[in-house]
């Protein structure tokens, strides 16, 4: 709520290779243009923006296996976790704009390495969580949770410039919201590593605050973990978000995704968010792009103290005639 005065620290990552669609990159600059950082004072934060990252050119980035640009991918991401570690170690809640959703691979290192134990909320169509042997596509944002979570590291081979990642998330410690679009690997994968999953059936039969409630019940089994909540603009309907680069028919819709993040942040564990997918070239009109950009924002407003019933400063008074 407004009266914690959460300390937000943003990170850019203007970065597309973990997929092949161009535009990816200037999600985080469209966000900001949307007006991220006064709307978060605005609601009480404080807020420091820590710019975007410089992504230089890899040359010579042959696909190794099925996987397409390997070494950009991670690159991109050991300099992405330096940042997010240095981000929470200035005290904030890490705020990751994308760029495409390979970039979690960094950010939740990077967030892990300076705390003990996470809990991941997955927000997303898709489970990305493909191994570089499962994969169809070879593209790294279909892949990430897989090269992080402890239960799969011997299903990763060794890749180039991927020597620093360490697996450090456990398969208990990951809930799925929005799922609708998975390959059969990763279901598999879901079923025998037991993830909790929320697919778009189940957010059906339950409805949202269910969902939320058991969620929690689930994240908060043993001891409060810190949550890394990993949000695909592409969990959301594209009636709502069109503009990203793998939409899927069916999503959710604008009010669930705002409660998803007004009920994480009342658990004041929230400690690292990424906001990724959101790709401008990709809106057919400009109503698309910024139904896209504004829907990612005000997930974010709700992250950080957003409330729709609407509040007020505990000294404020109704004024006198
Ligand atoms: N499962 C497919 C793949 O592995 O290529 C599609 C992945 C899309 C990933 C998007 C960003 O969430
Ligand atoms: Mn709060
Ligand atoms: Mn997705
Ligand atoms: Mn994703």
């Amino acid at each position: 709520d407004l009266h914690h005065h959460h300390s937000v620290g943003i990170i850019g990552a203007p970065f597309s290779k973990g997929q092949q669609r161009d535009g990816v990159q200037r999600g985080a600059d469209h966000i900001r243009a949307a007006g991220l950082v006064q709307k978060l004072k605005g609601q009480g934060c404080v807020v420091k923006d820590y710019g975007n990252l410089t992504f230089e050119d890899v040359p010579k980035d042959e696909p190794v296996g099925m996987l397409k640009t390997p070494r950009a991918v991670g690159r991109a991401n050991e300099l992405l976790a330096g940042a997010v570690q240095k981000i929470k170690s200035d005290g904030n809640t890490c705020v990751m704009l994308g760029g495409d959703h390979s970039l979690a691979i960094g950010s939740i290192s990077g967030h892990a390495a300076s705390r003990n134990e996470l809990s991941v909320l997955w927000v997303d169509a898709h489970a990305d969580i493909n191994t570089p042997l499962t994969t169809p596509t070879g593209n790294i944002h279909g892949q990430p949770l897989s090269y992080l979570i402890y239960e799969l590291h011997s299903k990763i081979p060794i890749i180039p410039n991927f020597s620093w990642l360490k697996p450090c998330v456990a398969a208990k410690d990951v809930v799925f919201i929005g799922l609708r679009d998975l390959d059969p690997g990763e279901h598999y994968i879901l079923k025998h590593l037991g993830i909790k999953a929320f697919s778009m059936t189940e957010v059906d039969r339950l409805g949202i605050a269910k969902v939320m409630e058991q969620t929690c019940d689930h994240m908060f089994s043993k001891v409060k973990k810190p949550i890394h909540l990993s949000f695909d603009i592409d969990a959301l309907d594209p009636s709502v978000s069109p503009a990203t680069g793998t939409p899927v028919a069916g999503g959710l819709t604008y009010r669930e995704g705002i409660y998803i993040t007004e009920h994480i942040c009342q658990t004041g564990l929230l400690s690292a968010v990424d906001m990724v997918e959101v790709n401008p070239n990709l809106g057919k009109t400009e109503d698309e792009i910024k139904s896209t950009v504004n829907a990612a924002v005000d997930l974010l407003l709700g992250c950080f103290g957003r409330v729709r019933e609407g509040s007020h400063e505990p000294d404020y008074k109704i004024p006198n005639p």
